[in-house]
C-alpha cells in the first residue's frame, strides 16, 4: 500500500484517484448508514466517508462510538465535496482501525490547567502542527543566516559555574556535591570562542527561574546567540535586523498558509521585511512614553507595558539603545562619550509583542569590566576566566541573543509564549 499525506489529497489533481491515507480521527459523525470521519495527519485534515452499503453496518456502528484520536488507515477515491473541510473527501473502499482510543481526555471546552496536564495529547490539535512547523522554519532560517555569513556553530556548556544575567533567575543544580547552575545564556563562552573562530553562534536551551508567570516568560527556552570579534554595536544591530527579516521572509515563503490558518495578519508581518529598523535611544523612549501619559522616568527599567506602548508607535520592529548602565548587565560596554549609558540594544517586535532580542557591545577593557562587576555586587573571583579574555589580546566585540519562542510568538501571532513550545516549562509546571 502506498500512502499519501492529507495535503496531497486536498488538491484538484487528486480528484478521481484512489488513495490511501493514515492518521488519527479528529472528528466523526454518523448519519443514517454513513460515517463521516475526519482524519488528521501531520499535514491536515480530510473527510473520509464510510458507507455501510460498501463496508458493512458493523464498521459504521463501531465508528459511531469510536474515541477521538483512534488511529486509522483508509483508502478510496477522492471526490470533490462542498461540505467537506478543504473541499475534497475520500469515498472509502477500505478502512481499518489500527489503535483504539477509549475516552480521549480532551473533548473540547476544558480549562488551560487541565489542558496543560494533558499537554502530551493537547499538542495533537492541528494548530500545533502549524506552530511547530513555523518554529522549525524560524530555527532553520536562523542557522542558515549565520552560516551563510561565515559564523561557526559552536557548542557552549549548559552546566555553568556562574551567572550571565544576574543571580535572581538562576537554576541551581547539584554538581557532584558542589553547586552549579543551568545556563542563562551562552554569551560568556561565546566570547571565549571568538578568539578561536572570530564569528560564532549557538542555538541552545537557556534557563531562567522567572518567579512570576507572564505571557512572555518561560523557565526554559531556546536561545540563538551570535558573537563576533571586531564588531561594533552598530555592526551587530545590522546582523540582528537582517536575521529577523530573513526569518520572516522564510516563514512567509514556506509557511504562509499556516500563518493564515492561525489567523495571523500577514500584511502586518510583511512590514518586518523593511530594514533598517528604526533606532530609538532610551532617552527618546522615555520622552515618547511620558508624552503618551505613562508614569516612567529616566533610569527606570522598561517592562512589558512600556515596551508594548512603544511598539504601537511603529509598524516594524524597533531597536532600543543606550540604556542607563545600572539597569543592564555587567558585561555591557560603557559608552565612552556618555559614561552613564551602555552600548546595549534590545529589538522590540511590533504589534505590542516587545523584546525578542537583547545584545550589544561588550566591555573589552579589563579595569572597566572589573569595576562594573564590583558595582553590581559580583565576585570577580567567580569570573576569573572571563576577565582573562581582557588580559590576553582583548578585542572590541559584540553579540546578541534571540529568544526563539518570543520570535515565534510574534511571527505566528500567538497570545501566549507557552503556545510556541510543545512542553512549556514555567513555575509550577514541569509535568508532562
Ligand atoms: O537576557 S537577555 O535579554 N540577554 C542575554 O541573555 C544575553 N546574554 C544574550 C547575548 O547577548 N548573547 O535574553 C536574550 C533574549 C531576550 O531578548 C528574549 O527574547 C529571550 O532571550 N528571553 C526569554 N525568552 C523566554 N522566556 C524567558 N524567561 C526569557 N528570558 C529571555
Amino acid at each position: 500500500m502506498e500512502f499519501k499525506h492529507v495535503e496531497e489529497v486536498l488538491k484538484p489533481e487528486a480528484v478521481g484517484q484512489r488513495v490511501c491515507i493514515r492518521g488519527w480521527i479528529y472528528r466523526r459523525a454518523v448519519v443514517g448508514r454513513k460515517a463521516f470521519v475526519r482524519v488528521r495527519d501531520s499535514t491536515g485534515v480530510v473527510q473520509v466517508v464510510v458507507d455501510a452499503s460498501k463496508l458493512g453496518d458493523s464498521l459504521v456502528h463501531e465508528l459511531k462510538d469510536i474515541g477521538l484520536e483512534a488511529s486509522v488507515i483508509a483508502c478510496g477515491v477522492v471526490k470533490e465535496s462542498e461540505r467537506a473541510p478543504g473541499g475534497f473527501e475520500v469515498d472509502a473502499d477500505h478502512f481499518v482501525i489500527v489503535g483504539y482510543s477509549r475516552d480521549f481526555p480532551i473533548k473540547g471546552g476544558e480549562g488551560v490547567d487541565y489542558l496543560l496536564d494533558n499537554r502530551h495529547l493537547w499538542i495533537r490539535s492541528p494548530k500545533y502542527a502549524k506552530i511547530f512547523k513555523i518554529k522549525h522554519t524560524v530555527m532553520k532560517a536562523g542557522r542558515e543566516f549565520f552560516i551563510s555569513r561565515g559564523y561557526w556553530e559552536v557548542t557552549p556548556p549548559i552546566i555553568t559555574a556562574s551567572a550571565c544575567e544576574g543571580g535572581a533567575t538562576l537554576f541551581p543544580v547539584d554538581y557532584f556535591g558542589t553547586r552549579a547552575y543551568l545556563s542563562q545564556s551562552a554569551q560568556l563562552y561565546l566570547e571565549a570562542l571568538i578568539y578561536v573562530l572570530e564569528k560564532v553562534f549557538s542555538l541552545t536551551p537557556s534557563f531562567r527561574a522567572e518567579k512570576s508567570r507572564t505571557r512572555r516568560h518561560l523557565a526554559e527556552y531556546w536561545h540563538l546567540e551570535p558573537e563576533a570579534a571586531w564588531f561594533s554595536m552598530e555592526d551587530m544591530m545590522k546582523e540582528a535586523e537582517e536575521l529577523v527579516a530573513y526569518m520572516v521572509e522564510k516563514v512567509l515563503e514556506e509557511r504562509k498558509s499556516d500563518l493564515v490558518d492561525l489567523g495571523r495578519d500577514v500584511e502586518a508581518l510583511k512590514n518586518a521585511l523593511r530594514t533598517p529598523y528604526p533606532r530609538v535611544k532610551y532617552d527618546e523612549a522615555i520622552e515618547i512614553l511620558q508624552k503618551k501619559g505613562l508614569n516612567v522616568k529616566w533610569g527606570d527599567d522598561l517592562g512589558a507595558d512600556e515596551e508594548r506602548a512603544l511598539t504601537l508607535e511603529f509598524d516594524t520592529p524597533i531597536f532600543l539603545t543606550h540604556f542607563p548602565k545600572h539597569i543592564k548587565s555587567f558585561y555591557m560596554k560603557v559608552d565612552r562619550s556618555r559614561p552613564e549609558v551602555v552600548l546595549g540594544f534590545d529589538l522590540l517586535a511590533p504589534e505590542g509583542y516587545g523584546e525578542i532580542i537583547g545584545g550589544g557591545e561588550r566591555e573589552d577593557d579589563y579595569n572597566m569590566l572589573l569595576e562594573r562587576m564590583k558595582e553590581q555586587g559580583l565576585n570577580p573571583d567567580d569570573y576569573k576566566w572571563y576577565l582573562d579574555l581582557r588580559r590576553y589580546g582583548s578585542v572590541p566585540h559584540s553579540g546578541f541573543g534571540l529568544g526563539i519562542e518570543r520570535a515565534v510568538m510574534w511571527i505566528a501571532g500567538l497570545d501566549h509564549i507557552r503556545e510556541a513550545t510543545p512542553f512549556p516549562r514555567f513555575r509550577e509546571r514541569v509535568y508532562p
